[in-house]
């Protein structure tokens, strides 16, 4: 929780108030759950400017909206409109960021701008967005990344933090040749729900009721503080839940498209080398040779 001082302090706002807010904000878009997310509407009520569905953490002096020709420096670029966010850094590698752990203070109820969360019936969370470093403002020291948390009220059920090192190409230093560069993260459901229990027996909270919100922290954090420079453009950021996986059918016909061939010895080790998908094909809980031989078996038998 040590990053969310300025959302600690709307929530004692709130709980002065005593409004017990749970709603969510809905979906903007089948296909992307993300309010505002080429940041283009500027929040009227932000005193910092911050864009509709987004709140600078730590300092907006370093993390804030930018308009093509503005007047802060390096220059703002755009991938789409007139508007991104850039994260700057005051000298060392303190953290700052942008999140949408925020809430919509127009309409009743005061939902989280966080995007809704199905914890008992939803798929793997998908996150992308699009970043650009100018040549001229290198990332040194150091790292940009989106951190994503599952949450209920003000509570963390679990984290998905690429700080961790979980994957280095989450985290971004250097530069993007003065170019727009995708970037996506995929965090499985499985994984999460292995987080929320682990995280409720060491007694932090009880489910049900389950996490209902995906808290989006585009940020940048070095350990140690050390010097850091450089400014890192972000635009056209989604963030979607998939449909959860359908049940494992025949392993033989692996990719379910009724043939038995080398489609499906394809399919199959893509899984198997990710360790996911329905590749414990003999259903021992592990995914390892044992379920190749397994597979192979059912394969060459051309069905189940
Ligand atoms: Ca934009
Ligand atoms: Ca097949
Ligand atoms: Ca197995």
């Amino acid at each position: 929780m040590k990053w969310t001082s300025n959302a600690m302090a709307g929530a004692a706002i709130l709980a002065a108030t005593g409004f017990a807010a749970r709603a969510q904000t809905p979906c903007p878009l089948p296909t992307n759950c993300v309010s505002n997310p080429g940041f283009e509407q500027r929040d009227q009520f932000s005193s910092a400017g911050d864009p509709v569905g987004w709140h600078n953490l730590s300092n907006p002096v370093e993390s804030k909206r930018r308009v093509i020709g503005d007047a802060f420096s390096p220059p703002a670029v755009s991938r789409t409109g007139a508007a991104s966010i850039s994260i700057s850094t005051p000298g060392n590698s303190a953290f700052r960021g942008m999140t949408t752990d925020w809430r919509n203070f127009t309409v009743p109820g005061f939902p989280f701008y966080d995007p809704v969360f199905d914890y008992a019936n939803g798929g793997d969370i998908v996150i992308s967005g699009w970043y650009f470093i100018p040549s001229s403002a290198p990332i040194t020291g150091d790292r940009c990344f989106i951190k994503l948390n599952v949450k209920r009220g003000n509570q963390d059920y679990a984290t998905l933090d690429p700080m961790d090192g979980a994957n280095p190409a989450w985290l971004i230093d250097g530069h993007t040749n003065d170019q727009w560069r995708y970037y996506e993260i995929r965090w499985p459901i499985q994984n999460i729900r292995e987080q929320v229990l682990f995280n409720q027996d060491q007694g932090y909270f009880s489910i049900p009721p389950y996490p209902d919100h995906i808290k989006i922290t585009i940020g940048r954090f070095g350990f140690g503080n050390v010097a850091s420079s450089g400014t890192i453009f972000w635009d056209d950021i989604t963030c979607i839940q998939e449909a959860p996986p359908a049940p494992c059918g025949c392993a033989a016909d692996y990719n379910a498209d009724g043939g038995v061939d080398g489609g499906d010895i394809e399919s199959f080790f893509i899984d198997w080398e990710a360790s996911g998908g329905c590749s414990d094909v003999n259903q021992d809980g592990g995914i390892d040779g044992g379920d190749i031989e397994a597979f192979f078996l059912l394969w060459e038998a051309g069905g189940c």
